[in-house]
């Protein structure tokens, strides 16, 4: 797969994607945003791939909506109607990575703002590193944050500090993100995608269904009832049992062996 502003390559089971925007710290331009939905449709589709990071190049992950081509509209007085920016870009993106069939994991190598935190939130899991830094930055602008940051940074943090991080758009760097549980785990730059990419491969060789299926429920408990999701487990349990996977997981706890799990 080749790229303007993107850089995808794969080792094993294993796919990294590099947003390569670096100069305005990967700011999500409409090229970036329409790339990120390309290589993810395609790294879903491929049975090979079983696990993604998702990191950017030079100091920035991602400084949110590409803000650049915006000055001369605005200087000339127009005033913008967001929501179809929106909806064809970030509306599209954000539920191709949540709803992936297959782990991804952010690799927060520096700088998140704006969209920025909504892509990392967006992954299942985020390792930082101590470089890195996270502003909604919305309000800063006058905008009120989007890409999914409403949704995701009250369940990540709570209601108290996620209103408090909108409101303000303050700065926060990478131990105090740890501390609130806005990132999983906080490295050494150098040890950044390496510990990303170990994860990965751990996750690359589990039962990639079963991870597709507990992201699903996960996704779907926070609108259900006890007894909805309960269901919901009973249904996406038939799926999983269904799976090649699961035979062999309990097939290998019996026999006493390491589990081959193939993914499917
Ligand atoms: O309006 C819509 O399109 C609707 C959608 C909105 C979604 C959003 O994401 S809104 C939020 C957009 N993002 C921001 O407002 C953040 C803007 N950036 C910053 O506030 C700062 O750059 C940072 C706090 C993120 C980092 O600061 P710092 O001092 O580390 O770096 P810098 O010097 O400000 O930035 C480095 C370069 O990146 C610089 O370019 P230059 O001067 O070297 O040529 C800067 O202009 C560029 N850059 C950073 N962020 C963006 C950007 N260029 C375009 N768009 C950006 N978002």
């Amino acid at each position: 797969m080749t790229y303007e502003q993107l850089i995808v390559d794969a080792d094993g089971a294993v796919a990294t994607i590099r947003m390569d925007n670096a100069a305005k710290l990967n700011a999500l331009s409409p090229t970036l945003t329409s790339e990120l939905m390309d290589a993810l449709a395609s790294l879903g589709r491929d049975p090979a791939v079983r696990a993604i990071v998702l990191t950017g190049e030079g100091r920035g992950f991602s400084a949110g909506a590409d803000l650049g081509a915006l000055q001369e509209p605005y200087m000339r007085g127009e005033r913008p109607k967001l929501s179809g920016f929106l909806r064809a870009g970030y509306n599209k993106l954000i539920p191709m990575i949540t709803e992936a069939p297959k782990p991804v994991i952010a690799a927060v190598n520096g700088v998140v703002a704006g969209a920025g935190i909504s892509l990392a939130l967006a992954c299942d899991v985020r390792i930082a590193s101590e470089e890195a830094s996270f502003s909604t930055a919305f309000v800063k602008i006058g905008l009120i944050p989007d890409a999914g940051s409403c949704y995701f940074l009250p369940r990540a943090i709570g209601m108290p500090k996620a209103l408090e991080l909108a409101i303000t758009g303050d700065k926060i760097d990478a131990a105090t993100a740890l501390r609130l549980g806005l990132v999983n785990r906080v490295v050494p730059p150098d040890r950044l995608q390496v510990e990303a990419h170990e994860l990965a491969a751990r996750l690359a060789a589990m039962p990639t269904t079963a991870i597709a299926l507990i992201k699903k429920a996960f996704a779907a408990a926070s609108r259900l009832s006890l007894a909805e999701n309960m269901e919901l487990e009973a249904e996406l349990q038939d799926e999983a049992g269904a799976t090649d996977d699961h035979i062999e997981g309990v097939l290998a706890f019996l026999q006493k062996r390491t589990p081959d799990f193939t993914g499917r």
